[in-house]
């Protein structure tokens, strides 16, 4: 029954490879077709735009269901995974396009990261993420390469103490850092993939201690959200991306307005079934959380080496 639950509200992503659906992708006008990729010159301002169409009609899709508090979710990250950004194109209903320009500051607090997406030479993949209204979730991507001398930074694990990460990162310039997150993860085997199950204890230091963070502030209307992506996520990218996309609930009140909604505890939760198509290896994961009207981004980097379950 729990394991019933769990897979319920497990997100579940795939892929678009489906025949009612084809997305378009154009970088400054230019679409970017299939496997190819877009040549985007660092720090310069770059209108991405995508639509979607159903191939057998061509016709244009236009009604999108809101999810997480937006018609579109889009993650940039590079090769080495040590740039992501998280996105949220303008969707125009006239037209059925989403727009965003990278390497441009918005005043908008949920898209803080356009402002400097595109800075680092090398590959990029840049991936969005629907709800098509009668058609269902879809994910798809298109590539970008950044100009310039690309210098790829090897993936470093965080330390691990019996499985156990603990990792303190800075909010500003401050002089003691700010949050202290233990990480811990559980894997529960199963004959059609891995059950995933985080834990990330958040603490910030308050007087002259860590205590135990509770103030989350609601984002896109969940407590906290995380983006799982495995090294060399690149080379398998067209039908089993091994990509993740988690999030960890807020607990509402009833009456309608959040400034009551809580966290149960300081731990944040994610759920994943990987359906076999994460990475064995390293991993890099990024938690995104609201405090004190300021969006925090905090990557972890471990190893994930499941065993192949018994008796399937
Ligand atoms: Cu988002």
């Amino acid at each position: 029954m729990k394991l019933a639950i769990l897979l319920l509200l497990v997100s579940i992503m795939s892929f678009a490879n489906s025949v009612d659906f084809k997305s378009h992708f154009f970088a400054n006008g230019k679409e970017i077709e299939g496997m190819d990729h877009i040549m985007i010159m660092p720090n310069t301002p770059t209108l991405i735009e995508v639509y979607f169409s159903d191939p057998r009609t061509n016709e244009v899709y236009k009604e999108f269901k809101v999810m997480h508090g937006k018609y579109m979710h889009m993650i940039v990250s590079n090769k080495d995974l040590s740039v992501f950004k998280h996105i949220h194109p303008y969707f125009d209903p006239i037209t059925g396009r989403f727009s965003i320009t990278l390497n441009l500051p918005y005043a908008d607090p949920d898209n803080q990261d356009t402002s400097s997406a595109l800075v680092k030479p090398g590959m990029y993949m840049i991936m969005t993420d629907v709800i098509v209204k009668g058609v269902g979730m879809r994910m798809d991507h298109a590539m970008a390469m950044v100009k310039g001398q690309n210098s790829q930074v090897q993936l470093q694990a965080d330390f691990e103490t019996n499985g156990t990460i603990e990792k303190f990162f800075y909010r500003d310039n401050e002089s003691i850092p700010t949050y202290k997150a233990i990480f811990n993860k559980k894997i529960i085997n199963g004959c059609s993939g891995n059950i995933v199950k985080f834990e990330i204890e958040m603490f910030k230091y308050e007087g002259d201690q860590y205590v135990e963070m509770l103030d989350f502030k609601p984002w896109l209307s969940e407590a906290a959200h995380a983006v799982w992506l495995s090294e060399g996520y690149m080379n398998h990218m067209h039908h089993n991306m091994p990509f993740a996309h988690m999030h960890s609930p807020f607990f509402m009140d009833d009456d309608n307005d959040d400034s009551n909604d809580v966290v149960k505890d300081n731990v944040l939760r994610f759920n994943f079934h990987d359906k076999k198509k994460m990475l064995h290896g390293l991993q890099k994961m990024w938690i995104q959380f609201k405090h004190l009207d300021k969006i925090m981004k905090i990557p972890f980097v471990f190893l994930y080496e499941p065993q192949k379950p018994r008796g399937c």
